[in-house]
């Protein structure tokens, strides 16, 4: 059985005359190909490329193909064009910003229409003990793929335009780079993915230059109702038949029915992450949900971190830190994704594949972020934030406006403060290309990548998580990962504030099984003389009885960084044991003008900690069962046993 039943939705139409129109647009290629000889006419396109192309013509039935090649004038028309249909308006108070409300059904990524696609179930999924349901992600057998896309993808672009977007994810002359292709009827994903990836002639080039001219297949419509009704005609989605699917088997994304963010911007989730790491298991590397900073203390020593924290909480704030510590510097290489592989000297390397940050508007703000603050006033794409009447932007968090300034929120009706909604969609985004940014790392489009010292994961864990605590060694740091837990938050469609568990905070990103996924983890210190980094977790969200965050986070957070430093670099008595890792100890840690409840920011309740591993057991016996590698069960069965003689004072 599937994960979902495509059901029996109805066929769209073929528009009559499609397959003629495919003969007429297919000449008119030929000819416009003859006059031009450009790089970007479709008969002069690689020859793969060409026939990905001419496929989906065949299918899609648009009135017109458009290869991108990136350049500003054709930006330009793009963007006059989506004014003209009222999709953006601009904002004149800044430079080249724009900005976009979708639907009001199409506001986050779609998790629970997300599928992989395989042949076999357990290669795309783990596959839970008996009858309880997966939890990461979903599967779809191919049969049913094709079928789905099929009643949905036949004429769904007929009176648009294909545009067929050339992109690759890490700089073009990066050997850990890969070059995809997207094919889309939006022109605003046209114009986000050209911020948040590498567009153009460039890549085309590349395509060409190569042998087998490989890259990754990603298909985008944001599709046609069946009904025929296109509610929100800014905003063409078809929400009641969303689908996105990932093939690893050949490297080719689908999706349908979605103009908003990871489910349409196919670079990112689709391709760095859930296409990404099954390319990365099969390469011998990892592709993750991850922010890379590049810290340097006062003394100029230099390392850089990579950390992974769940959707919406805080990557963007730490990739971007201003530290509060005297002498210390954060520069920021990436805030979302990461791909890292050991080179040939045994040191993890990484490289940002992006090339923009979507970030999550609301609570950014001078106070939160104010070098996101700097970045995002030029050249970015907002949606779903507030519109002010002096022609800028608001959103929860940010200063209130000026007075005599009245505010539109995210659907376009009148707002005002203390309003009992908000008026910006919780989760509202900027797309802002990342060398905007007045920390950007001098290296962070450096083909070689930037060297790994430390890995963090973290989440928003209100209860009994210390502050930060180091892991004893890899296999143990693979078990935090797999173990890590963080508050539900607005950039998937779920609600509340329920605790989830999600492994690497790549619950919704592993393209395939993650008993599989750990496996490769854990794989990575059976290679010849590696240098494993050090591996932490860290929790800024702990409350206290009152319900009060301990810890003021954001800049502040440095001094975690300050000590993560002193321990990558070896500096004695700067740790003591706990059942669950290395916490800092009292000298260690630089608390200096902070009003902090040290020994409770620290603490590891033994009670807490004792039901905490049951549950963790449970759900990865539970969810992973067969595949659940032996170096994982040892993990518990160590925890459990280090609880159980652990004695508190
Ligand atoms: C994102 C996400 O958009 O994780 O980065 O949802
Ligand atoms: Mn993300």
């Amino acid at each position: 059985m599937p994960d979902f039943d495509v059901g029996d939705a109805q066929y769209v139409p073929l528009p009559r005359d499609c397959l003629r129109q495919y003969q007429r647009n297919f000449v008119r290629m030929q000819s416009s190909a003859n006059e031009t000889k450009k790089l970007t006419a479709v008969s002069l396109l690689p020859a793969k490329l060409r026939e990905f192309v001419e496929e989906n013509v065949r299918i899609c039935c648009p009135s017109n193909v458009q290869v991108c090649d990136g350049s500003d004038a054709e930006n330009q028309l793009l963007v006059n064009k989506l004014i003209e249909s009222g999709t953006i308006v601009s904002l004149p108070k800044y430079k080249n910003c724009f900005l976009a409300r979708s639907s009001v059904k199409d506001v986050a990524r779609v998790e629970s229409r997300t599928f992989i696609c395989t042949r076999n179930r357990r290669d795309a999924v783990n596959v839970p003990r008996g009858s309880a349901l997966g939890q990461m992600g979903n599967w779809m057998s191919l049969e049913q793929a094709d079928k789905a896309i099929e009643e949905r993808f036949v004429g769904c672009m007929a009176g648009r335009t294909m545009y067929v977007i050339p992109f690759s994810m890490g700089p073009l002359n990066s050997p850990y780079s890969k070059i995809g292709v997207q094919l889309t009827d939006s022109a605003y994903v046209v114009c986000s993915m050209r911020i948040m990836t590498r567009v153009g002639t460039e890549v085309l080039e590349k395509l060409n230059s190569d042998q087998d001219s490989y890259f990754v297949k990603a298909l985008h419509s944001v599709g046609r109702p069946a009904s025929g009704q296109v509610e929100h005609p800014h905003w063409p989605c078809d929400p009641e038949r969303t689908l996105i699917l990932h093939k690893p088997e050949f490297d080719e994304i689908v999706s349908y029915g979605s103009g908003y963010g990871g489910n349409s911007l196919l670079g990112k989730k689709c391709f760095a992450l859930r296409i990404g790491s099954t390319i990365a298991r099969r390469e011998g590397w990892l592709a993750e949900h991850m922010l890379i900073l590049g810290v340097t203390d006062p003394k100029g020593r230099k390392r850089y971190v990579v950390a992974a924290f769940p959707s919406a909480c805080g990557k963007t704030n730490m990739a971007m830190m201003r530290p509060s510590l005297p002498g210390y510097k954060v520069e920021c290489v990436g805030d979302d994704i990461v791909w890292m592989r050991f080179d040939q000297h045994g040191q993890l390397r990484a490289i940002n594949p992006e090339f923009g940050f979507f970030g999550v508007a609301p609570g950014t703000s001078g106070s939160t972020n104010p070098v996101a603050m700097e970045t995002i006033f030029e050249n970015t794409i907002f949606t779903n934030v507030a519109q002010t009447s002096d022609g800028g932007v608001y959103w929860e968090g940010m200063e209130d406006p000026a007075p005599g300034v009245t505010v539109k929120d995210w659907l376009g009706e009148p707002w005002v403060p203390g309003s009992s909604t908000p008026a910006a969609h919780p989760n509202s985004r900027f797309c802002t290309p990342a060398d905007q940014c007045p920390i950007i790392d001098e290296h962070w489009a450096s083909p070689e990548g930037v060297p790994i010292d430390a890995i963090l994961f973290g989440g928003r864990r209100p209860q009994g998580v210390p502050l930060v605590y180091e892991a004893f060694d890899w296999k143990h740091g693979v078990f935090i990962g797999a173990s890590m837990k963080s508050e539900a938050t607005a950039a998937a469609e779920h609600k509340g504030k329920a605790i989830m568990h999600d492994p690497f905070a790549m619950r919704p990103f592993f393209g395939y099984n993650f008993g599989h996924y750990l496996q490769h983890w854990l794989s990575m210190a059976n290679k010849a003389n590696v240098k494993l980094p050090k591996v932490y977790h860290v929790n800024w969200f702990r409350k206290d009885k009152e319900g009060k965050f301990m810890w003021p986070g954001y800049g502040e957070n440095s001094r975690v960084l300050d000590w993560i430093l002193r321990r990558v670099n070896d500096e004695p008595n700067t740790a003591q044991v706990t059942p669950i890792g290395y916490v800092p100890t009292k000298e260690s840690f630089n608390a200096t003008g902070l009003n902090v409840d040290f020994d409770g920011l620290f603490s590891v309740p033994k009670e807490f900690w004792t039901e905490e591993a049951k549950e963790v057991a449970n759900f990865l016996y539970e969810q992973v069962d067969q595949d659940l590698p032996q170096d994982i069960q040892d993990q518990i069965k160590n925890l459990i046993d280090r609880l159980n003689s652990y004695q508190t004072n």
